[in-house]
């Protein structure tokens, strides 16, 4: 048997969530077409009759360090990086950005053993132009391997677990066999609602809020749960409720619907939103909400 961590880091947006999912064959990391959705660093564990791999799912690397919250989803991905046995590097086919460069230079002073993955090749219409830019990019480092794939379309996702598992070092797993992730299911719900607000709501909004599961209520076959959504101002509690309330229904209809599919329960979702000033640039309200990077995470 095998088994071993791999942390899979790139920049925003670049489908490290979804390859997440796609290799556990579950959704524990949120997904959405905006940057800068992960802002935990959330394992998913992959077992397969040759071994154990556990993957850390990270927050995009970013440049833009405006605020408390940016600087800290950089310090957990950057965090991440140590003590793994394998860093796997995700990019886009088709797209390299400034951004993908400041990774490769943080790469640069790791001894551990780094893996490309190009994903999106579903993108590319014309498959010959794949070649000349996967060689462009395996002479950026020494890398471990180079493994163009589709999370999104679940291609070409055996090569790389082929790859991951044969270096992988022998031992035995490191977690039990029935265990997906490391996060509890409060963390799944906030998560989940977040994911619909992020994809529902105006471009710059989602990065105002964060979302807390305040009850938890079991009762027969009935989940009774209410969490809250925090933003910054009331211009933008205004935006998350919508006319008449429509936009938080519709976030509510979809995230019980998600939420029931995983807990195989019916569920009463109740979502409150409320203004907390300023609370992404405000460190202690993010080691409250569980957002701050902290040396032993
Ligand atoms: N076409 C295509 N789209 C993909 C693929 N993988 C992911 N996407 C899309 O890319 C967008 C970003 O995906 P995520 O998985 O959230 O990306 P991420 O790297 O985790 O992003 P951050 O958490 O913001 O750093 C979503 O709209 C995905 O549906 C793929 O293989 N092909
Ligand atoms: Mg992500």
């Amino acid at each position: 048997m095998r088994s071993g961590i791999v942390a899979i880091i790139g920049r925003p947006n670049v489908g490290k969530s979804s390859l997440l999912n796609a290799l556990v064959g579950q959704k524990v990391s949120i997904v959405s077409h905006k940057p800068q959705t992960t802002r935990h660093r959330i394992q998913g564990v992959l077992h397969h009759e040759q071994g154990q791999v556990v993957f850390v799912d990270t927050p995009g690397l970013h440049r833009i360090q405006k605020k408390a919250l940016n600087r800290a989803m950089n310090d957990t991905a950057a965090g991440a990086m140590h003590d793994v046995d394998l860093l796997l590097f995700v990019v886009e086919a088709g797209r390299w950005t400034d951004e993908d460069e400041a990774v490769l230079q943080r790469l640069a002073k790791f001894e551990t053993p780094v893996g490309l993955v190009v994903n999106k090749v579903d993108r590319i219409a014309d498959k010959e132009r794949l070649f000349p830019e996967l060689e462009k990019l395996a002479a950026k480092r020494n890398f471990a391997f180079v493994v163009p794939l589709s999370a999104l379309k679940r291609a070409n996702l055996n090569a790389l677990i082929g790859e991951l598992l044969q270096r992988m070092p022998e031992g035995d797993p490191l977690y039990p066999e029935d265990m997906v992730t490391d996060r509890d299911l409060g963390f799944a719900i906030a998560e989940i609602v977040r994911e619909k607000l992020t994809r529902n709501l105006h471009q710059e909004l989602p990065y105002a809020l964060t979302v807390q599961v305040q009850k938890f209520e079991r009762e027969g076959n009935l989940d009774r749960i209410e969490a809250v959504i925090m933003v910054e101002r009331d211009s933008q509690k205004a935006i998350v409720i919508g006319e008449k309330g429509a936009a938080l229904k519709a976030v509510g209809t979809a995230a019980r619907r998600d939420v029931e599919r995983l807990t195989g329960r019916k569920v009463f979702l109740k979502l409150w939103c409320s203004v907390r000033e300023n609370w992404s640039d405000d460190m202690d309200a993010l080691k409250r909400f569980g957002l701050s990077h902290t040396p032993d995470e």
